[in-house]
């Protein structure tokens, strides 16, 4: 976005903020602001929090590798020339961490080259601004080139909202959100309400931004974002770097939350700044009332924001969180209790750092600052060390500053700027596949089988320090904060907290390695995906509703606990048929729990009885013409944002996901697709349903917004059990579901 438009956007807000004060009759914060001044008409749109659905013009589209194919698949079958809005895609995702920066590269290269290729020219010829790959993960590079304070953007990718860090509205959807976006319509989503975090004190010694988030995991648990915006506020805001803000808005989506951001401020200009945007910084700085919440908000934050959440930076301890979901936190001090009670292995098999949550110049500082301390006192690591940096451009400065060299001096490898070990994408050979091991990072999620595939990894998150100094130690019994380890000499050896300037002092290394600007005469870009390519697939539309009820729906899969999208449609290996729908269906469930067994991937074929994976079922069923439906627990579909969750039960023929509840990005993206998504009136309904029942859905003609179906579970026995069926389509989302999906609603 060039700067004419975000001065232009600066321009309009003070008119449309007004309109918006007197219409509401109350101050506002600053995501009401962007929201409002994003408005696609603001007259006619209806504001009501948790209620209406919004209608909104973005500034910006991010796409990464592994979503951005079907994304870009979808947008061209919208048939544009050329995309609406400004609109970048982001080579990051694909890249496997085996050996080291420079052959995992080049490896990537040639085993994704297809890809690249239809990336490259679909890119070059839409007018999509292409990062290659190398060129950094899709959240550090928009962060250090894209964002911009009172800004709103989509992006396929759930971590989309660490450009909160800048003070803008950014905000993870799936692949099908960005291709309309892409092709000029309106971009929906429901009024989120607001969560405003007042921070007070000042984060000190060795608490850092991380924890401020894997503090709120543990209070507000993965679904306790739902819908919601979270807003920073109060003076320790001040006390936390554009950087730090990012970390905590990114890992933000661990708590569902739609999206995360922090009221402009001088330590987000100072970024601006360091990253070449002091045109941008100025304008903003004129413009800072708008970009920040009303000052009545500040005096009284309870009127107005929905819940109130207080943190004195000043008490906050380190936390960790831990393993397989990022909720289960407790300060770090109480770790290794907790570690004998449960029996952990305390032994620490590898320590990563880095990822798109954690990279920033004063994360790689204040890792290295510990890691300086152990080598200058001849402390050894214990565990190997993984450093994964955001981009190109952290990458270039923190060699040029030495920190690259002081990694490696403790015996810590390098990877490419990619996502790597944080996606499955992680060629380990030190331990076993089924052996149970722990492992230490500063990523941001940690679901079974997240980073090496085993769901017998254990996954703990903290802060990039932390992770450091446990390398050190080698073992989840060591607390870096309070405790010491053996020296060389054998006295014990204790950390002093780290240090790091936020800032590189000689400024950065120059910013856009990697980027590909597109062609000016698109029209010649030829598009080519071969025929027998099992890497891509041109897309086929899902066939419209037949306009009859549900009768007597077998059963695929009735999921028990945690069904993240990394158990409906695993990463890892299977990154790679992201843009063959047909190929990824062979991965669907692969990681649900089948409530009826216990056992993950596979059940009851409904019609033959055999025991099969989940998909080997569901081809069966397909072939036989006969729908069917998903059961689902809690949280239904939490996690990443990519809509194969979405798109393989709809393409091997599921009609219906009924759950206790939905995450947000997930459930948006089965009504894209033309599933059926329902949540139980009762939860204690999702009892109810047997394997061997059949379940009917009634009323379908008549699906009006707010109004419940009839749900109809047959048992064997011919007893039926009539239940309420909820959910939250719009009209136009009827329309979605009538059409086969939203893509055929469109054309
Ligand atoms: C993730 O962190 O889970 C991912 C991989 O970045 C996903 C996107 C994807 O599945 O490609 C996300 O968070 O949306
Ligand atoms: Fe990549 Fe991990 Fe960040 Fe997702 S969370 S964008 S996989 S580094």
């Amino acid at each position: 976005m060039s700067v004419d438009q975000v001065k232009r956007l600066y321009e309009s807000m003070p008119g449309k903020l007004d309109e918006a004060r007197r219409r509401f009759g109350r101050p506002l914060t600053l995501a009401e602001k962007i929201l409002v001044a994003h408005a696609d008409d603001f007259a006619k749109q209806e504001w009501s929090r948790g209620k209406a659905q919004l209608r909104l013009r973005v500034d910006r589209v991010a796409l990464q590798d592994a979503t951005g194919q079907m994304a870009l698949l979808q947008f061209m079958q919208a048939g544009k020339k050329q995309v609406a809005v400004p609109s970048t895609v982001h080579c990051d995702h694909l890249i496997r961490a085996e050996s080291g920066a420079a052959e995992d590269m080049q490896r990537a290269i040639d085993e994704n080259r297809e890809v690249y290729d239809f990336l490259h020219s679909t890119s070059k010829k839409y007018g999509i601004g292409f990062w290659k790959p190398g060129a950094g993960i899709i959240h550090q590079v928009v962060l250090e080139n894209y964002a911009f304070p009172g800004g709103l953007m989509i992006g396929a990718d759930s971590h989309t909202p660490n450009a909160g860090g800048l003070g803008m509205a950014a905000i993870g959807v799936g692949g099908a959100d960005c291709g309309e976006a892409m092709a000029g319509l309106a971009w929906e989503v429901l009024d989120p309400k607001l969560i405003g975090v007042h921070l007070t004190g000042k984060l000190t010694g060795w608490s850092s931004p991380k924890d401020v988030i894997t503090y709120l995991c543990g209070l507000l648990t993965v679904k306790g974002g739902t819908n919601k915006i979270i807003e920073y506020f109060g003076p320790g805001a001040e006390s936390i770097s554009a950087t730090g803000k990012g970390t905590i808005c990114n890992m933000g989506a661990e708590l569902g939350a739609t999206t995360s951001l922090f009221h402009f401020d001088d330590r987000m200009a100072a970024y601006l700044r360091a990253t070449d945007r002091a045109d941008i910084a100025r304008l903003a700085e004129q413009h800072r009332q708008h970009l920040v919440a009303d000052p009545d908000v500040i005096r009284d934050p309870r009127k107005v924001y929905d819940e109130v959440v207080e943190i004195n930076l000043s008490e906050l301890e380190p936390h960790i969180v831990g393993p397989h979901s990022p909720d289960r936190a407790r300060p770090i001090s109480k770790l290794a209790a907790e570690v004998k009670k449960e029996g952990w292995p305390a032994g620490i098999r590898q320590a990563l750092i880095g990822s798109c949550t954690n990279s920033s110049y004063e994360d790689m500082r204040r890792a290295s600052h510990i890691a300086m301390q152990a080598l200058k006192a001849g402390v050894k690591a214990k565990t190997p060390f993984l450093v994964t940096p955001g981009s190109e451009r952290i990458y270039q400065t923190i060699k040029r500053d030495g920190m690259v060299d002081t990694f490696q001096k403790i015996g810590g490898t390098v990877l490419a700027n990619a996502c790597g070990p944080c996606i499955g994408q992680w060629k380990r050979s030190d331990v076993g596949k089924e052996e149970t091991n722990t492992i230490v990072s500063s990523f941001n999620r940690n679901f079974p089988g997240r980073n090496d595939g085993s769901a017998s990894t254990l996954s703990f998150l903290t802060s990039p320090e932390i992770v450091t100094a446990l390398a050190f130690g080698g073992t989840l019994e060591f607390d870096p904060v309070h405790g010491t380890i053996p020296g060389p000499d054998g006295k014990p050896f204790r950390f002093t907290a780290p240090e790091g300037e936020e800032l590189p002092a000689q400024g950065f290394v120059g910013g856009d390695a990697g980027f590909e600007a597109p062609a000016a005469d698109g029209d010649r870009v030829q598009i080519a995906i071969a025929p027998n390519s099992e890497r891509l697939q041109l897309l086929q539309p899902f066939p419209r509703w037949d306009g009859r009820d549900f009768g007597e729906l077998p059963i695929l899969v009735k999921t028990k606990g945690k069904t993240t999208t990394d158990h409906i449609s695993p990463a890892g290996a299977w990154l790679r048929y992201r843009g063959h729908l047909d190929r990824i269906s062979d991965n669907m469930f692969l990681g649900a729990v089948n409530a009826f067994t216990g056992l993950a991937g596979k059940g009851v074929n409904p019609i033959t009885g055999e025991v099969k994976t989940f998909t080997q079922n569901a081809r069966d069923l397909k072939a036989k013409g006969i729908g069917w439906i998903v059961v689902g627990d809690e949280n239904y579909g939490e996690g990443s944002s990519r809509e194969h969750a979405a798109m393989s039960p709809r393409y091997l023929g599921c009609k219906v996901v009924i759950v206790k509840s939905f995450a947000r990005i997930h459930e948006t993206n089965l009504k894209k697709q033309g599933i059926l998504p329902l949540t139980f009136a009762k939860a204690s309904d999702y009892d109810l349903f047997e394997q061997p029942d059949r379940v009917s859905v009634r009323g379908l003609a008549a699906l009006a917004p707010g109004k419940p179906v009839e749900v109809v579970i047959h048992k064997p026995d011919g007893k039926t059990v009539p239940i309420q069926g909820l959910h939250t389509m719009t009209d136009e989302q009827i329309g979605w579901f009538k059409a086969g999906s939203a893509l055929n609603a469109l054309t």
